[in-house]
């Protein structure tokens, strides 16, 4: 094991370099390294020094893996100050993200520059703390309060080139960071620069209504988060007190910050997020290659497909039932492409590369026949998935990956159509699907290792979050939905009103209530689901009907402007339609029901309650290897909040007991849907909690 921190003399130029894989975190040998190397340069003939990290990124931050752990000398606030102290210039070469942490300890230098494609930002807001080393005191002394509250409000990554023109860098720079480093060391030498401490700046005036301006749009934008505003806050206190006072700010909202749940729940999905990535029982086994991929069907799934895979460089073949079909499908790609040259996001010249060159779409199979990984994405019906996989097993080449995008038919059906099952998975996209992170993985009973790796290997190549799912109706995400949803459902038969719940469950900090999803997704698709699974329901199963008279009454949600919600020109977001509670109060008294008051923590608990049930049941059945694998999910494809951690996150908050009574309690009126899952039993009668299954 190398050192992590080393020091190099270059003649009157002291080089100090952090090599502390994979991202130069600052742990606390880094840290005493960086005291060590600051000590020997001050004590040496150096007059000048470098400070550059190794590898592919100058410090992402402070160590996360120590977080809530005993803080141990020396603080990485110390330590910066030990650098900003010397009495000898030094210069810090940024490259790679240099992020939180990291981007404090470049403050503390005296000059920077960056090489090109750098990127520097204050991202601690999205573990729920705030800059902790300085990060809130001097960035506003250096360019301004305002710019500096947008950067660490938003937690965004600054490019190179607006760290010049902010006055964060001196130069953006080609060559290695060694080089960059040398030479603005020299300029340092041949001009004589001086010693420049940025907590020595005071902050430039502003107008104080921006600020207030900024403010409402950050508590805005993060409604539920505590951190966002106290970053501003302790920012602003220290620009009107000695530098080391407005430390003390920092530090005491830091320290605040670190013992909220918030903090622990965004930590949890920080590392959740990188974990569903790694499955130990595809450790050592290799993907497919991947360059050519097939869609079939080019309606609003199969384009979004597409597209994601033209973005991330891969070829597509799409396939339509005839050519006025396949070039629809072109159409709609173009107009998907063209809204990311209008964000910025893609060079008219790259989109029609990829348009004229990447893209093909045709209503010829025999397209296919070279093509790594198809992905079908037609009408949810057997019959018509069938026709599709037996074309597809006669036309694909041997060990073509042969992927479903449905969202809850049997992948092991599916596979069994081919003469492959071992090449058959289910790659489960969400809506729009060049947007959506989320990617469910449906590993099917005959799926072979390297094709589920394959699956993983495509999300990483389109930059998505893989969730390892299970065979099941509505695999992890879909099948718990179900649940909360008919919970919610249950709650308006018994007096509550759906937009009661949803404003409750929004403020609870859900990105859309329930009703609002509902209208967003089509009526008609609850509708259906009701349809096709009314033969085989259990007569003791409660359900609403009031979907089934706005479906009558083509009152199918947003699409026609009308569900739960009136969505027109007064109201493009929405307005509860006073109509619906008419319907909802006559469906009560035709089934014998005296309406109640619900209050909204009885809302929250049971809707919680109901999710968290399902989402035990799921791990238990292994559809999700773990409850992490679960959180996931619903974070990046329900809008669960992110500052709760997910649902088992935070069901090992309020305690598996509570959710549990929840339950028991529950059952007394309605046993049927209120069965408690053994796991979920099993973990209380044990006095253990879901983190506790989060190794395996
Ligand atoms: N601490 C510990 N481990 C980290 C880490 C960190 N800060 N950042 C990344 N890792 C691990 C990560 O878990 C993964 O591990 C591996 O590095 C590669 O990461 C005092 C308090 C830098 C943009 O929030 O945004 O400083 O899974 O897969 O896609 O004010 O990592 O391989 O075992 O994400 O190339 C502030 C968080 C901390 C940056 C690279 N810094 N990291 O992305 O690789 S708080 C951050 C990232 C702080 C100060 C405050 C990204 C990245 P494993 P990766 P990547």
């Amino acid at each position: 094991m190398t050192d992590p921190v080393r020091y190099e003399a270059h003649g009157e130029i002291g080089v100090i370099i952090v090599d502390n894989p994979p991202v130069n975190a600052t742990g606390v040998a880094v840290r005493a390294g960086l005291v060590a190397a600051a000590d020997a340069f001050a004590a040496s003939d150096q007059k000048v020094a470098v400070l550059m990290a190794a590898g592919r990124t100058f410090i992402a931050g402070a160590d996360i893996k120590e977080f809530g752990k005993t803080p141990l000398e020396p603080h990485l606030s110390t330590l910066i100050h030990h650098i900003e102290a010397l009495e000898k210039p030094i210069v810090c070469v940024i490259h790679g993200t240099a992020l939180g942490g990291g981007f404090e300890v470049a403050l503390g230098c005296h000059y920077r520059v960056a090489l090109k494609g750098a990127r520097v930002g204050l991202p601690e807001v999205n573990l729920g703390l705030i800059p902790g080393a300085g990060g809130t005191q001097r960035l506003p002394r250096l360019i301004g309060m305002i710019p500096a509250c947008e950067i660490f409000t938003s937690a965004r990554q600054v490019g190179a080139d607006e760290c010049l023109k902010l006055g964060i860098v001196e130069a953006v720079v080609e060559g290695t960071p060694l080089e960059a480093g040398l030479a603005f060391a020299r300029k340092i030498l041949a001009e004589d620069l001086p010693v420049r401490r940025i907590s020595a700046m005071t902050v430039a005036p502003y107008d104080p209504a921006d600020l207030a301006a900024l403010r409402t749009n950050v508590a805005a934008r993060n409604t539920g988060h505590v951190c966002h505003l106290r970053a501003i806050d302790v920012a602003v206190a220290g620009a009107d007190l000695p530098f080391f006072e407005g430390i003390k700010q920092e530090r005491q909202g830091f320290w605040d910050l670190m013992q909220t749940p918030q903090r622990a729940a965004m930590i949890h999905a920080f590392f959740s997020e990188r974990a569903v990535a790694s499955l130990p029982e595809l450790k050592g086994v290799v993907p497919r290659a991947l360059g050519h991929i097939g869609v079939i069907g080019g309606g609003t799934m199969g384009g979004g497909i597409a597209v994601s895979c033209l973005l991330s460089g891969l070829r597509v073949t799409l396939i339509e039932r005839n050519a006025e079909a396949a070039q629809k499908a072109r159409d709609g790609i173009a107009g998907m492409l063209a809204d990311s040259v209008k964000r910025g996001k893609l060079t008219p010249e790259k989109r029609d590369a990829l348009l004229a060159d990447a893209l093909v779409t045709t209503d010829d199979y025999a397209a296919l026949s070279d093509a790594d990984l198809v992905i079908e994405a037609v009408f949810e019906l057997m019959d018509v998935k069938k026709d599709v996989f037996t074309k597809l097993d006669a036309i694909c080449k041997p060990g073509a990956v042969l992927a479903s995008n449905t969202s809850y038919l049997d992948i092991d059906q599916i596979a069994a159509m081919t003469k492959r099952p071992q090449d058959v998975l289910g790659l489960h996209f969400f809506s729009p699907a060049h947007v959506m992170k989320l990617l469910e993985i449906v590993e099917a009973a005959k799926t072979a290792p390297e094709v589920l790796a394959t699956g993983f290997a495509l999300a990483k190549a389109l930059k998505k979050i893989p969730v390892r799912a299970g065979v099941c109706d509505g695999f992890i995400g879909n099948r718990i939905l179900k649940a909360y949803r008919t919970a919610c459902d249950h709650m308006v038969l018994e007096g509550a009103s759906p937009f009661q719940m949803d404003e409750v469950l929004e403020a609870f900090g859900f990105a859309m209530g329930p009703f609002k999803v509902t209208d967003l997704a089509g009526i008609d698709i609850g509708y259906l689901t009701r349809q096709r699974l009314a033969p085989t329901r259990d007569p003791r199963e409660r359900f609403g009907d009031w979907g089934d008279v706005l479906y009558a009454k083509g009152r199918l949600g947003r699409k026609t402007g009308h569900g739960h919600y009136i969505y027109d020109a007064q109201s493009p977001k929405g307005r509860p339609d006073p109509e619906l509670l008419e319907i909802i109060a006559e469906e009560r008294a035709r089934k014998g029901i005296t309406p109640r008051a619900f209050s909204a923590e009885e809302i929250v608990e049971r809707y919680m309650a109901a999710m968290i049930n399902e989402a035990a049941r799921v791990v238990g059945e292994g559809i999700a290897r773990r409850p992490l694998d679960v959180d996931v999910t619903k974070l990046y494809g329900y809008g669960f909040p992110r500052f709760r951690g997910g649902p088992m996150h935070y069901a090992d908050h309020i305690g598996l007991e509570r959710v549990l009574a929840t339950i028991t309690e529950q059952a007394k009126t309605d046993d049927f849907f209120w069965q408690p899952a053994p796991l979920l039993q099993q973990l209380v009668a044990e006095g253990r909690k879901f983190a506790d299954l989060n190794q395996g």
